[in-house]
């Protein structure tokens, strides 16, 4: 960490230009201090020694709460207001000149507004703070696709996080030499009022400011807002794609391959993303390994001509409801140390705990408010989005590939949601252009950690809805046009865990079991299994499976592997919504490949 001095800052002196070596960085930052008007600025230079030392300084400023330090070495609390624990999609917006970059699926600001009226907010907001210079990249440094952000805060919990979430430090000036093309993210907490709560995003001006939250997804800005909105944008542009997909990597059969999966929000992405393989996969040799769990940039290289992929991201930011040592045990372990525990329950001893972590919850706590708390006092312990912020290599099963600058090639893309009827286990589309229907068709349940009513299907594209930083038909479009690239691309398929009996009980076990839809999904891809053509695309027989020890109902299995024509019709009709919702601008290839789907009723 180095101060950098008011004075000199202003006048440009030799001692920030050593310290800020680019001259456009050099140049904003200047601008933001004027406006944002901190008492200091401080410049992260990143690394552990940093790290421990602002989450110190967090500890006196009342910002976190050291954990056990033999039970949780290194980890701390950290309490956000209850008034700003989830990302607010009602406040953030794709600021440009003309709406119709935004489409009809983002919130939209003309961005001379929006900057009017930021203006207004951050003029001075920073009075008697510090002011945190964040320089990051996001990719494996060196990698085609690595991008470098600075983000401007005020929140010494941001700047903690970011040095888990990016590489974080003076490396991006090296990234970046004297080029003007880094993410400008300017943010601040300000008193954290829902009212004056803005996410703007401006992709023609590769910038984000956010005011008035300190929550994650709106406040880590190289997350959501730089790796996902305005890399989308800026992927549509140059010829890549930046998707809410883990990847990972599965090794069997001597090979090893790796596949990025899509899933809306409470599907269980995390925990397919750190999947442990079930005892007979083991001992056969499978292993799965980890190179992201929530975001895939993607590119076709040029020598191949095959779809690669990195994670921009260095660490997860992970829900912790549900997460124990039997659902999600590689999890478990990445957070038992240099963890930061976002709005959980602290026990008496100084050790954490959350909805789900245990079959027991503790006699007394306080709860992720800092209330007493007692298992009948009616309320949860944890919040129902507290999360863990843990380093990547926590990770006992992180990918050897995953620091790898040329990333990983892609055998196969899986979108998956949650359905209880109508969407059976696992299909795989016909080819590359009916893939990208099923994706962009895709849909979900509502489940009861959300807010409204629960089992309402929503369609979520790409599972990317809250994160396409621009119109969403031009972003189907260049998923069509992605396949131009290729010589040859991977399979795309469709999955549904959830899918249910007539007692309301799910008939498919999930978690580790899932590894045996991969392996089909796998061996299709390398011309070893058998699909059977059906209506909605390719689709295992029983015998296809490999179901050895498995204790599931057959029958029931069958069924949830057909396509059943009312659920199909259904379907077909809901999924028009979006095609209205869109109006005139849906691409030409959605509406064939509809057309098709229909004539094969
Ligand atoms: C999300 C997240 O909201 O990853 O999707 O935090
Ligand atoms: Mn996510």
């Amino acid at each position: 960490m180095q101060e950098i001095p008011l004075a000199a800052l202003r006048q440009d002196q030799g001692a920030v230009t050593a310290l800020i070596a680019n001259a456009h960085a050099r140049a904003w930052l200047r601008e933001c201090v004027e406006l944002c008007q901190p008492h200091n600025v401080v410049l992260c230079g990143g690394g552990e020694t940093e790290r421990q030392e602002l989450l110190a300084q967090g500890v006196q400023a009342g910002v976190f709460v050291r954990l056990h330090p033999q039970k949780l070495p290194r980890c701390y609390l950290h309490r956000s207001h209850p008034n700003d624990v989830a990302r607010t999609e009602s406040c953030t917006f794709i600021c440009s000149p003309q709406q119709e970059l935004a489409g009809p699926t983002n919130h939209w600001m003309d961005s001379a507004t929006a900057y009017k009226k930021l203006r207004g907010l951050f003029h001075g907001c920073m009075a008697g703070r510090t002011l945190y210079v964040l320089p990051f990249v996001m990719g494996p440094p060196g990698s085609p696709l690595a991008r470098v952000g600075i983000q401007l805060t005020d929140s010494l919990y941001v700047a903690a996080s970011m040095g888990i979430m990016t590489r974080l430090g003076t490396a991006a000036f090296k990234q970046l030499g004297e080029s003007n093309a880094f993410t400008r993210c300017l943010h601040s907490v300000a008193d954290c009022n829902p009212e004056r709560r803005y996410i703007c995003h401006f992709p023609l001006d590769n910038a984000v400011w956010s005011f008035g939250s300190g929550y994650g997804g709106n406040a880590l800005l190289g997350k959501k807002c730089l790796a996902l909105r305005l890399a989308s944008y800026l992927g549509y542009q140059e010829g890549w794609m930046a998707e809410h997909m883990l990847i990972s990597g599965v090794q069997w059969n001597g090979e090893k391959s790796y596949v990025a999966a899509a899933f809306p929000s409470a599907c269980g992405k995390t925990n397919f993303a750190m999947l442990v393989p079930p005892e007979r996969y083991r001992r056969a040799g499978w292993q799965i390994t980890t190179v992201g769990d929530d975001i895939a940039w993607l590119w076709v290289d040029k020598q191949e001509n095959r779809l690669r992929a990195i994670n921009p991201e260095a660490g997860y930011f992970g829900v912790l409801p549900g997460t124990n040592w039997k659902t999600n045990p590689n999890a478990m372990q990445t957070m038992a140390h240099d963890t930061i525990y976002t709005n959980v329950a602290l026990l008496p001893d100084g050790d954490v705990w959350w909805e789900g972590k245990t079959d027991t919850p503790p006699d007394a706590c306080l709860d992720w408010t800092g209330q007493p708390w007692t298992p009948h006092c009616g309320r949860p312990a944890a919040h129902p989005n507290s999360r863990f912020t843990a380093p990547m290599r926590n990770n006992p099963a992180l990918d050897p590939a995953a620091e790898d600058p040329n990333g990983v090639p892609i055998t196969a893309i899986i979108f998956g949601g949650r359905r209880a009827t109508g969407v059976p286990l696992v299909y795989q589309s016909f080819n590359w252009m009916h893939g990208v229907y099923a994706g962009a068709t895709l849909s979900s349940e509502t489940t009861a950690a959300a807010t409204g009513e629960t089992g309402v299907v929503r369609r979520d594209p790409m599972a990317m809805l809250p994160f396409i930083g621009y119109n969403i038909s031009e972003y189907f479009h260049h998923w069509f046009a992605m396949r131009k690239q290729m010589y040859d691309c991977p399979g795309i398929f469709h999955v549904n865990w959830f899918r249910r009996n007539e007692h309301g009980e799910f008939i498919w076990p999930g978690y580790g079991e899932n590894l045996r839809i991969l392996e089909w999904i796998l061996k299709r891809c390398s011309g070893q299994a058998y699909g059977r053509e059906t209506r909605l695309g390719w689709m295992p027989r029983l015998e296809d499976l490999n179901l050895a020890d498995l204790n599931v109902n057959q029958q029931e299995l069958e069924a949830a592997l057909r396509v059943d024509p009312e659920g199909f019709k259904n379907e077909i009709l809901t999924a028009g919504e979006l095609f209205i919702q869109l109006a005139g601008e849906m691409p030409k290839e959605m509406i064939f490949i509809r057309e098709l789907l229909v004539s094969r009723l």
